[in-house]
């Protein structure tokens, strides 16, 4: 028993990235789907991999509910301690669709959220442990898949460097109006590997603006 805490400890420190196992405190990998890095934390590389869009394993089975205009607290485990953007996105579940077994393919996402830094000597990300994202207040009410990515950019200087870290969690929207959401875009097919966000040197020379990759933030 010792042995094997040894060598989980060991595994750990050889890969140790994060996973975003839960929103607003639930129970982990319950509202949000279970993904393919939850034991070893690892990334995303290829943009043009259907991991992209949610890097799921197996489907959800809980939903949170949170009032349109109101936050939802999204956990980081451990943190976002590699320098890069947090962003976030939703897709409304068609009606007559199970949000457990819903597969978002096809251009219906939009994005709520997009990390900018502050620049200086070096650029200065959030780095959290729990970001919180506000839902539009005028979006439609109903249940939502909401993507929340962190984008590590430490060897983006190089094709394919950049790090997606990501999860896709399960949400019912309650109250809000009836905005139509704008800038659908699909994953994977919103990013390219060659976008100035995600190949990009932060080091040298420190950059002295960031274009978030994706599509222009909606909003009401
Ligand atoms: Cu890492």
């Amino acid at each position: 028993m010792k042995t094997f805490t040894l060598l989980l400890a060991a595994a750990s420190a050889a890969s140790a990235h994060y996973t975003l196992p839960t929103i607003n405190s639930a129970p982990a990998w319950s509202a949000v789907r279970q993904a393919k890095n939850w034991q070893d934390n690892g990334f995303v590389g290829d943009v043009t991999s259907s991991d992209i869009r949610c890097n799921q394993l197996s489907a959800g089975n809980e939903t949170v509910a949170v009032a349109a205009g109101a936050n939802v607290k999204v956990a980081v485990n451990p943190n976002a301690y590699h320098p890069g953007p947090f962003q976030s996105y939703l897709a409304k579940v068609p009606d007559g669709q199970d949000v457990n077994k819903w597969d978002p393919t096809g251009a219906v996402w939009f994005r709520i959220y997009a990390e900018q830094p502050k620049f200086g000597s070096q650029l200065s990300w959030l780095s959290a442990a729990n970001y919180d994202i506000k839902i539009p207040a005028c979006i439609a009410p109903g249940k939502y898949l909401m993507r929340n990515e962190h984008i590590a950019l430490h060897v983006a200087q190089s094709s394919g460097g950049a790090q997606f870290y990501l999860s896709c969690a399960q949400i019912e929207v309650t109250g809000g109006g009836s905005k139509a959401p704008t800038n659908l875009v699909a994953f994977p097919g919103a990013y390219k590997a060659s976008d100035p966000g995600i190949l990009i040197n932060v080091n040298y020379p420190v950059p002295t603006s960031y274009v978030n990759p994706g599509p222009a933030t909606f909003t009401c």
